[in-house]
């Protein structure tokens, strides 16, 4: 139970209409009571009614203002709440504020208001996470997400993950009385004759449970993405085009072009605003043969650049360059197919017959595997497409398939109920956990042992719900929200 009422402006600084300026705790009605007139009311104030009427410290007008007054526990933060919205600016917001701290309200921490909620059992911490990542979110897609999670979308998966983990070990542990009644050796494999009905259901409980867990985490990496920006990087070997296809997408001439091999020494980064997303286009330098500090910089920075990469195009001259060749140079790139696009670049000199025949065959895979196939789920092959930036068939293709891929992420994104890091964190520790768990099962081990690594997983998520959290975890989550919220 908190005893100190907390003051804070809600809304942004500066010139504006209005400013919103809320009170929690105790005091907040007396303060009311005290500083609020209004024109046939007087004191107890009714809840949930919007009051117009001025803000007086004794005599003295502070401002006109609307009040509201949201009893506790029916309120955001659970308590007694306040919120006054004022005239915006420098000034007015700043006055109202000084006298409600000298008043009795102290100044709010960040995030405090929240925190109350949660403390009070409003929110859980999947929800308190969510309205940071609301007010923060960098993209519709962003902003639906966390909508979701603050609607309690996330607590509900995890709620049903919970249950049935608490079944297996309800069962594991059931197990272990039996053992102890009968056997002295608790560590005995739970498949016993005596109980064979146990093993397998606990094992399809731990599976299932693993793969809706993991299912989770999949939209996790794409928001990451979208939130760092999309890095699609210009990867392939020297004299390839991958500055001429860089400068094309940007639609300037950013990045030198030359007919000289090794033009390109250092990575040029430029920002690129695609519909809603944040991208970042990377043009490397092609592998350096010679020999010297520079040509092992630029490779080394080549490197970095494709470590950092979202999506890596691989550009091949098909005047230039053979398939196997192209083959040896995808293997050495050993990223998931999913994250390359290949650009069969500088068609327009006329791709061989084996250049013909080898899209040929990926584009009848391609039709094999139907629209729900590669593009959508997990690809064995990167996409490739014709392109050139001096004739048809241009960069379009290229440029649909990249789009392809962000939709692709675009929507996991969306889909995803992950909003936070330390929501992905707890939740692959929890993956982890049943991995073992399932293991121990399969290796036979003593249903002690599963029971711990059962244990070890439920608490993973009991944290991320914010059951038994520490007072360092609820700092760290509620230190990033702004004052106010
Ligand atoms: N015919 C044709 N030539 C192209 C095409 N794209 C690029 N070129 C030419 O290929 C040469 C190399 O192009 P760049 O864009 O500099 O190639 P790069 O891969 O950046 O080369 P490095 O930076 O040296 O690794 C230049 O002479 C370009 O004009 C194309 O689509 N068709
Ligand atoms: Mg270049």
């Amino acid at each position: 139970m908190t005893t100190d009422t907390i003051a804070a402006l809600a809304t942004a600084r500066g010139i504006a209409a209005l400013a919103v300026i809320r009170i929690s705790g105790p005091a907040a009605i007396p303060i009311l009571e005290r500083h609020f007139r209004a024109a046939g009311r007087r004191p107890p104030f009714p809840a949930r009614s919007a009051m117009l009427g001025e803000l007086v410290c004794g005599e003295e007008r502070i401002d006109q203002v609307v009040a509201l007054f949201f009893p506790g526990p029916h309120s955001y933060t659970g308590e007694d709440l306040v919120e006054l919205m004022t005239h915006g600016g420098e000034i007015v917001p700043e006055r109202v504020l000084e006298l409600l701290h000298a008043s009795g309200a102290r100044p709010a921490r960040a995030g405090e208001f929240t925190q109350r909620a949660y403390l009070n059992g409003k929110l859980d911490l999947t929800q308190a996470e969510a309205v940071e990542s609301l007010i923060t979110a960098r993209s519709a897609i962003e902003a639906q997400a966390a909508l979701r999670v603050l609607g309690g979308g996330l607590r509900e998966v995890l709620a049903a993950s919970i249950d049935a983990l608490v079944e297996a070990q309800a069962l594991l542990e059931a197990s272990l009385d039996i053992q102890e009644d009968g056997a002295p050796d608790t560590l005995s494999p739970i498949w016993d004759p005596a109980r064979e009905s146990m093993g397998p259901r606990v094992g399809r409980l731990l599976a299932r449970e693993r793969a809706r867990l993991r299912r989770l985490l999949e939209g996790a990496r794409a928001r990451r993405m979208l939130r760092a920006g999309y890095r699609i990087v210009f990867a392939g070997r020297s004299n390839a085009g991958k500055s001429s296809l860089f400068n094309a997408f940007l639609g300037r001439e950013r990045a030198i072009v030359s007919p000289e091999p090794g033009t390109t020494r250092d990575f040029l980064d430029e920002p690129l605003d695609w519909e809603d997303l944040r991208i970042v286009l990377t043009d490397t330098a092609g592998a350096q043969r010679a020999k010297g500090a520079i040509a092992e910089a630029s490779n080394r920075r080549t490197r970095e650049a494709l470590a950092a990469a979202s999506l890596v195009v691989e550009v091949v001259d098909v005047a230039a360059t053979s398939t196997e060749e192209l083959a040896e140079d995808l293997a050495a790139l050993n990223r998931p197919a999913g994250e390359v696009i290949v650009a069969l670049h500088k068609w327009d000199l006329g791709a061989g017959r084996a250049w013909q025949a080898w899209l040929a065959e990926r584009e009848g895979q391609a039709r094999a595997a139907g629209p729900a196939g590669p593009a959508a789920g997990k690809p064995r092959a990167p996409t490739a497409v014709p392109s050139s930036v001096k004739a048809s068939p241009d960069v379009a293709p290229l440029r649909a398939a990249i789009e392809a891929r962000m939709r692709v992420l675009g929507s996991e994104a969306q889909a995803t109920l992950i909003v936070a890091e330390r929501q992905a964190e707890r939740i692959t520790r929890a993956v982890e956990a049943l991995e073992r768990a399932e293991g121990l099962l399969r290796e036979g081990a003593g249903a002690e042992l599963i029971a711990f690594e059962t244990r070890g997983a439920l608490d993973a998520l009991g944290e991320l719900l914010g059951r038994r959290v520490g007072h360092e975890v609820l700092e760290q989550i509620f230190s990033r929200f702004c004052v106010g919220k």
